[in-house]
């Protein structure tokens, strides 16, 4: 893979500017298992439906040996073994196993592996036709959070991390009729893990997104970025010009590729370099920009030799002044919540458009123009339905607390997440921040990890800002000193913090003053927890009157602050955490919900309604 060299020698030089040594392995997995951007957009074989499923409880023996390495003649190879006579050396068959519902996380499937967190090995057979001078994928939306696949029997690919796809090039274990694919994943935390052992959210295992088989020509588009031309400034006036690259994988130098965008009467040509990578510039006159009140997308059509897709991309312009942040020269101001990526109603995470528009209807009923994809990135389809419904995003990647921010091999998973995360999502407009973690330690190691990784992320797309949610400023009395280093490396600073539930009363919130560099920030946590239906005073806790109470006074507060360009709570609706184990009240929830789990509106929502239409606690200036 030509272009995989091109990008490891970036990657080598980013480690280098970490100061992390770049002699040992560079990196544990093979990096940059999504090559196939715009993979729903492609005609694809759904692999999705009914699986047979085994469980290993830890030490999974079946999957590893007692060194820790992978087995391959276990579970894997699916013999169908003879249990009806003959020696019992392989107690195991698939055939007969239960089935579940791909994608799905297995917690919510099988009453017996609510709180599993370990080995499940899924199996399916299905019939293919390999077509000559063509490759197919094996493309996974996302696994949490190891995976393992074989096919016919034989060992395809692994890919680290929960929540970005991969894909591996399956043409040469494919065989004409039927065939099997055996996938094992394992939910095992581990503490060199991203994220790390502990995080206050629900461990769904699983295949939890689509699992497709994707046929392109021998050469094909596997990564493109479409993009309005980013500038050193911005004018209205000029901004006509669609730029970006497509790279043809397989491909040599001098291939054509041809960039259309019809309804705009815009074409053009670009030729390959000697990595497959074709950059081009087009002039399209009349260009209507995306922005929320109007989310324009435009068909994109991409040819390179007999391989053709076509996209839905919108133009936009995002960039930070001063304090400002604007929006095709537009200062604005976001207003909107956090969300995790768990299905309203029926519970288990988010794979289905059914699940998409419950948020959606939940995000437009606080009139959110922004979104805090926390903590992880989200199912593509979430981030398809922004770019068409005109909602802003935040997106990030699982940094979450205590990560081993010493550990070279964990800088190595970082990086290759966050061009995962970029990859797949570059050429949504929606998208307006790449976060690159969430309420870290502030100490030297983590900030020069950090600092890396966010300039691997600047250095890899310049047309988005660079975010992180950052915790703990130094608190002197009721003055604020936010002064951690990382704000160095970022364009837009989150802040969370929850005063009026973990620290001090919601009144106390009225006496702050925050002292803050002049960047534009977002308050990117605050809140309390209602359960749903509990009513009593506003200091009473756990009540709905508590949870408005508390925002009431957050909002005022920030209010106050004239950095402040963005507001978004935590968190749009409760969601399963294995940490929140106080009965009755949380019941395996965090309940900071606005709505509960079940999309029940509480007391806070018109609070939410009223100060985002008419009192608004950010301004964009
Ligand atoms: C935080 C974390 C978030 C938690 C939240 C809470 O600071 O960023 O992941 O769920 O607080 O409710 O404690």
């Amino acid at each position: 893979m030509k272009d995989l060299t091109r990008r490891m020698t970036h990657f080598v030089l980013a480690m280098a500017f970490a100061g992390f040594t770049t002699g040992s392995a560079i990196v544990a997995q093979v990096p940059l298992r999504t090559l196939l951007v715009g993979v729903d957009h492609r005609k694809a074989v759904s692999l999705n439906g009914p699986w047979h499923y085994l469980v290993e409880q830890p030490p999974a023996r079946e999957l590893y040996d007692e060194k820790g390495n992978i087995r391959d003649n276990g579970y894997a190879l699916n013999t169908h073994p003879n249990i009806s006579s003959g020696p019992h050396n392989s107690e195991y068959d698939f055939s007969t196993a239960p089935t579940m519902k791909i994608p799905g996380d297995w917690n919510t499937q099988d009453p017996t592996l609510f709180r599993f967190e370990g080995v499940v090995w899924f199996q399916r057979d299905f019939e293919f036709q390999p077509a000559p001078a063509t490759r197919t994928f094996f493309h996974v939306g996302a696994a949490n959070y190891r995976s393992v696949v074989w096919l016919n029997g034989k060992r395809l690919c692994n890919h680290e991390g929960g929540f970005t796809p991969y894909d591996c090039d399956a043409t040469s274990l494919l065989k004409p009729g039927n065939n099997f694919v055996v996938i094992a994943v394992d939910s095992t935390r581990h503490q060199d893990d991203i994220p790390s052992v502990s995080y206050d959210w629900f461990n769904y295992g699983g295949i939890t997104r689509d699992v497709s088989l994707v046929t392109v020509p021998s050469e094909f588009i596997d990564d493109y970025d479409v993009h309005l031309k980013h500038g050193a400034s911005f004018s209205a006036g000029d901004a006509n010009t669609v730029s970006g690259y497509v790279h043809v994988e397989g491909a040599g130098e001098g291939r054509s590729v041809a960039v259309r965008i019809p309804e705009a009467n815009a074409s053009t040509t670009a030729v390959t370099d000697a990595t497959g990578k074709a950059t081009f510039e087009v002039k399209v006159n009349g260009l209507q920009l995306w922005n929320p009140g109007s989310p324009k997308l435009y068909k994109v059509e991409l040819q390179a030799g007999t391989d053709t897709l076509t996209d839905d991309i919108g133009f936009r312009d995002i960039r930070v002044d001063g304090t400002r942040i604007l929006l095709n020269g537009k200062a604005i101001a976001l207003q909107g919540a956090n969300m995790h990526a768990e299905a309203p109603v029926r519970g288990g995470r988010t794979s289905t458009d059914e699940d998409v528009k419950n948020v959606f209807s939940m995000l437009h009923q606080i009139h959110a123009n922004f979104v805090r994809l926390a903590h992880y990135p989200h199912d593509e389809r979430m981030v398809r339905q922004a770019d068409r419904e005109g909602l802003m995003v935040w997106s990030e990647i699982p940094l979450w607390q205590r990560i081993s921010f010493s550990k070279q091999e964990v800088y190595d998973k970082a990086v290759v997440m966050l061009h995962e995360m970029i990859r797949r999502d570059r050429n949504r407009a929606a998208i307006i921040f790449w976060s690159v973690s969430n309420e870290t330690p502030n100490n030297a190691d983590r900030t020069r990890f950090l600092t890396a990784l966010a300039n691997e992320a600047r250095h890899e797309d310049q047309t988005r800002l660079i975010t992180s949610a950052l915790i703990g400023p130094r608190v002197s009395e009721d003055r604020i000193v936010q002064d951690d280093p990382l704000m160095e490396a970022l364009d837009v600073v989150g802040q969370n913090q929850y005063i009026g539930w973990y620290e001090g009363t919601a009144e106390d919130a009225d006496r702050k003053t925050w002292v803050l560099p002049q960047k534009p920030f977002i308050m990117s946590e605050f809140g309390a927890e209602a359960k749903f239906g509990n009513h009593g005073g506003p200091h009473d806790r756990w009540t709905e009157e508590q949870q408005v109470n508390v925002l009431q006074h957050q909002f005022a507060m920030i209010r106050k602050i004239p950095q402040m360009r963005g507001v978004t709570p935590w968190v749009l609706m409760d969601f399963r955490s294995s940490t929140r184990n106080i009965p009755r009240l949380q019941d395996g929830y965090n309940r900071k919900g606005l709505f509960s789990e079940k999309m029940e509106k509480k007391m806070s929502v018109p609070l939410v309604v009223k100060t985002y239409t008419e009192d608004p606690a950010v301004k964009p200036e």
